[in-house]
């Protein structure tokens, strides 16, 4: 597993990323704001409208220039924010980061050109309507690229709103369908409190728990919103992050699993569910099973749901715990040491 230098997410927490719509609103508002000239100044109806664009030029420029400036440099970022970028549409960083050098200088050659073009102008009139067209190219260039102002935008609120995981510390992350007790169960072991609740969907995003071995030792316990097995392209943003955390950040899986006839997804979904997770993230990175729910669940559901988890993974330990009264709470930890070899 590849490794993030930094904290990324507070790298993003610096970065303020204007909209294409907050772009054009700013524009928009400053554009008509009046200019005032000194009595002595000649030719008034040009100098204004030169005035005007300059100050547009400005002020375009230096969001953009202040945007590149305090984004993170691509090698701080690591597959996980990669993907997080791509959900929000920006599949490749350094295009992204390309584009606004590449806005900057057309807008700056069309600040050039359109000066030069009033300075030449006939009258206040002719520099009054290139100072507008000026206006409405740089809008136009900025609308062209609105993919890469707002994926960056949407990716920083996202990548903002991440905990620091860090590299040094063993890593599990839990994974199931909605209402099987993933929060629930990260709020019985780890410091974390995530939000528990009878409805799916609850956890919205990643949650970083620690379990505390010992005064030295802790392994990060991270929380993802529930997903259902189906293809990528139907998942929703929460669902892709979910399993972008799963694919990058584990070194171990804890699938959590509600044994019930009345489960909110059946057995069959949720097994389907940990096949898929298993072929996505492959061999290397071991799995733990934990049945949930056993204080509300009858024997035959567990014995069956025990029966069916060897079937999809032979291997995998399965163990009986209840987030609700604690029960195989110990031995879920201990067997978790062992995967991780702590
Ligand atoms: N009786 C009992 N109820 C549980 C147990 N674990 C969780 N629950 C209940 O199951 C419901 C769902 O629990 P959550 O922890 O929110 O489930 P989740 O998997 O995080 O759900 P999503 O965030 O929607 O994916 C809540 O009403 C919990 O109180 C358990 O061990 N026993
Ligand atoms: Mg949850």
């Amino acid at each position: 597993m590849e490794k993030e230098r930094k904290c990324v997410p507070e790298l993003f927490r610096k970065v303020s990323v204007p909209t294409f719509e907050d772009l054009r609103s700013l524009i928009l508002r400053r554009f008509p704001e009046p200019v005032t000239l000194p009595k002595s100044v000649k030719k008034r109806g040009m100098v204004k409208e030169l005035i005007r664009i300059e100050r547009i030029y400005n002020i375009t420029d230096d969001r953009l220039a202040r945007l590149a400036e305090t984004l993170p440099e691509p090698k701080e970022l690591g597959p996980f924010y990669r993907e997080l970028l791509s959900i929000s549409g920006i599949t490749n960083y350094e295009e992204a980061l390309e584009r606004l050098m590449v806005m900057r200088r057309i807008i700056k050659s069309l600040y050039l050109r359109y000066k030069a073009r009033i300075k030449a102008s006939f009258d206040a009139a002719e520099s009054r309507k290139l100072s507008r067209e000026f206006v409405g190219r740089v809008i136009s260039v900025l609308r062209r690229n609105r993919w890469v102002l707002n994926g960056l935008k949407e990716a920083s609120v996202t990548i903002s709103g991440m905990p620091c995981i860090s590299e040094e510390e063993p890593t599990v992350v839990e994974a199931g369908t909605p209402q099987v007790g993933k929060s629930s169960l990260v709020r019985a072991l780890s410091t974390a409190k995530p939000e528990v609740s009878p409805f799916p969907f609850t956890t919205k995003t990643i949650i970083l728990g620690h379990v505390y071995i010992d005064e030295y030792l802790r392994i990060q316990l991270i929380d993802t919103p529930g997903i259902l097995d189906r293809p990528i392209e139907e998942l929703n943003p929460i669902e892709k992050k979910a399993l972008a955390a799963l694919k990058h950040l584990p070194n171990a899986v804890l699938f959590v699993i509600d044994p019930r006839r009345g489960a909110y997804y059946s057995l069959d979904k949720q097994l389907k569910l940990l096949k898929s997770v298993k072929e996505l993230i492959g061999d290397n990175v071991p799995f733990v099973i934990a049945i949930n729910k056993v204080d509300i669940s009858k024997p035959d559901e567990v014995a069956r749901a025990e029966a069916m988890v060897s079937e999809v993974c032979p291997t995998c330990p399965v163990i009986k715990v209840s987030a609700l009264t604690g029960e195989g709470l110990d031995d879920l930890l201990k067997t978790l040491r062992r995967v991780l070899g702590i």
